[in-house]
């Protein structure tokens, strides 16, 4: 197995036309969830991928693991809990920002936000190449925590690379001090990092980039790189050796940004996982990002290797350069 990941996804309501959510009469219905968007969209370059999580026996869950089938990831680890429902949230788009999307959580106790640290099998992750987590998953409830921390443990004992995106959801993290306790064990044990200039912000205050880069570093000794992704403008890696390198995003119209960075980081890790260098993972990891932004769901836009190449030779030419 190429990549295992564990966490929740739920059904998406998306709004069919922009505004507020309590004017929208039409939904859109797709399925999404940070970590296993980011696998489907390992899946969709060529990965093997597997899941760990839970849904309820419901409809809903049922839509969840077929259509995550659908992509390729192996949803045999997804177990069906009797006990409570599959999540939902709602996607506001394009309201009160332009190009802005919301979302409202009806996911308390789900059934993914019940998982606990025996769904996790050493076994599961024994195989992987990369473990991926991010911050959502341990933010859902002490199980959840519990479960992510057990699987990254493991990784880490059977010399499993981790990556693991901080994505700081403040209706779960409310404040600074709850999002630093739930992410500072995984940036403990992480090998790649991803993060985002809203994160680096609330996680350490307003201060330049040069000095939260220099905090987060400290809590990530192991990473041999940590990502900085800032949407529309672009993304900066910095090596634990060598120089910050900086790429700028492509330009295209937003129907929904939701699910993007997942995009991002699964191109990230599929340029790692094939032993590209950083400017070049950045590059494509731009592009998938700026790809998913142009249509709703978080899974349905995920570009394979083509498309990327396709989108690319369309869009380089009225591209800012790869800056050093
Ligand atoms: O990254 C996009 C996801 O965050 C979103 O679509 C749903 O996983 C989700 C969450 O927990 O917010």
């Amino acid at each position: 197995m190429d990549v295992v990941s564990l966490g929740e996804v739920m059904v998406q309501m998306n709004a069919a036309e922009p505004g507020p959510l309590r004017a929208v009469r039409l939904f859109e219905r797709h399925i999404a969830g940070s970590e296993a968007n980011t696998l489907a969209g390992l899946s969709r370059l060529g990965f093997s991928t597997r899941f760990i999580s839970r849904v309820g026996d419901d409809e809903m869950g049922m839509a969840v693991v077929s259509e995550l089938s659908s992509y390729g990831v192996d949803t045999s680890c997804v177990k069906v809990d009797c006990t409570a429902p599959t999540g939902v949230y709602f996607v506001q788009r394009g309201y009160p920002i332009p190009g802005k999307s919301r979302v409202s959580y009806y996911r308390s106790g789900s059934a993914a936000s019940r998982m606990d640290a025996d769904d996790i099998r050493p076994e599961l992750l024994r195989d992987a190449g990369l473990f991926h987590v991010s911050g959502i998953t341990p933010a859902l409830g002490m199980g959840c925590r519990a479960a992510a921390l057990r699987a990254a443990m493991i990784a880490h004992d059977e010399g499993v690379r981790m990556s693991f995106d901080t994505n700081i959801r403040v209706q779960l993290l409310k404040n600074r001090d709850t999002a630093l306790e739930v992410v500072e064990p995984f940036l403990a044990l992480a090998d790649i990092v991803f993060t985002g200039s809203g994160d680096l912000d609330f996680m350490f205050g307003g201060e330049d980039r040069d000095h939260q880069v220099a905090m987060i570093r400290e809590l990530c000794p192991r990473a041999c790189v940590v990502v900085v992704k800032c949407g529309a403008r672009g993304a900066t890696a910095y090596p634990r050796d060598g120089n910050a390198l900086s790429a700028s995003a492509f330009s295209v119209p937003v129907v929904d940004e939701l699910g993007a960075g997942d995009a991002f980081d699964a191109a990230f890790l599929a340029c790692v996982l094939d032993g590209k260098d950083v400017d070049e993972a950045l590059l494509h990891a731009n592009a998938a990002g700026a790809i998913v932004v142009t249509a709703k769901g978080d899974l349905e836009p995920l570009p394979t290797w083509k498309d990327i190449e396709l989108f690319m030779a369309a869009y380089l030419g009225s591209r800012e350069t790869l800056m050093r």
